[in-house]
């Protein structure tokens, strides 16, 4: 039994990452990814996600539809070895002490943590969230996600965030296992979008299994 935490600021992406595994899982799409097998869907929870009043449209963060306020919880079971693992994502809006609670319950009881960064923000802000959470195992992955926003050459770009994701992550005396770059939403006019779509899968896939 694997408990993944997914982690990252406000808007990173948790959520739909998770939405876009419980969708793979459904469908039966994630036989067909790489590293795929059979897995069947156990519990899923998304109550703890809440509309977004309105919505600030001078603030780009609050323009999307929902936040998470208690973590959201994905239990699924590999058909193979009988093994079932859980996923959680808490909200990234560590400034609420509800769902401060959240993440710091997530970063203690996960075995894995997937910290989660979007392409669409400097990395310096995201970064603070991560400062904040104190209960972090010696080696986690890495999503870089949203990378359907990344403009100019994806190869460097994404070896530049790398880079400096590493950096910080160094300091605090923390190894990334393995990076992982996503796309968690169905962006219609991104060529690469399957491609990215099923880094998600491959990605959750692949820490819990291995
Ligand atoms: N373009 C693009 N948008 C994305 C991607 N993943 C998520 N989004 C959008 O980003 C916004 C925030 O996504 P969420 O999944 O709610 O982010 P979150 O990290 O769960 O947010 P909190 O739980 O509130 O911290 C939504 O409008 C998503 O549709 C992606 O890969 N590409
Ligand atoms: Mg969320």
């Amino acid at each position: 039994m694997v408990n993944i935490g997914l982690l990252g600021d406000i808007s990173a992406g948790k959520t739909s990452i998770l939405r876009l595994f419980v969708r793979y899982l459904k469908v039966g799409d994630i036989e067909q990814v790489k590293g795929g097998e059979k897995c069947v869907t156990i519990k899923v929870d998304f109550s703890g996600e809440a509309t977004v009043p309105g919505g600030d449209k001078e603030d780009r963060l609050n323009q999307k539809e929902t936040k998470t306020i208690h973590p959201n919880r994905v239990v699924f079971r590999e058909v193979k070895s009988g093994r079932a693992h859980t996923i959680f994502a808490p909200g990234g809006d560590r400034a609420r002490s509800v769902i401060r609670m959240g993440i710091i319950t997530i970063s203690r009881i996960a075995t894995q943590i997937v910290a989660v960064f979007s392409c669409d923000r400097p990395l310096k802000t995201q970064f603070e969230f991560f400062r904040d959470v104190r209960f972090f195992p010696d080696n986690i992955s890495v999503c870089i996600n949203k990378v359907d926003l990344l403009k100019g050459d994806l190869k460097d770009e994404i070896e530049k965030l790398e880079a400096e994701i590493k950096d910080f992550f160094k300091q605090r005396k923390i190894t990334i296992v393995e990076t992982f770059v996503t796309c968690a939403e169905k962006m219609e006019g991104f060529e690469d979008v399957q491609i990215y779509n099923d880094r998600v899968a491959e990605m959750l896939l692949k820490i819990t299994t291995q």
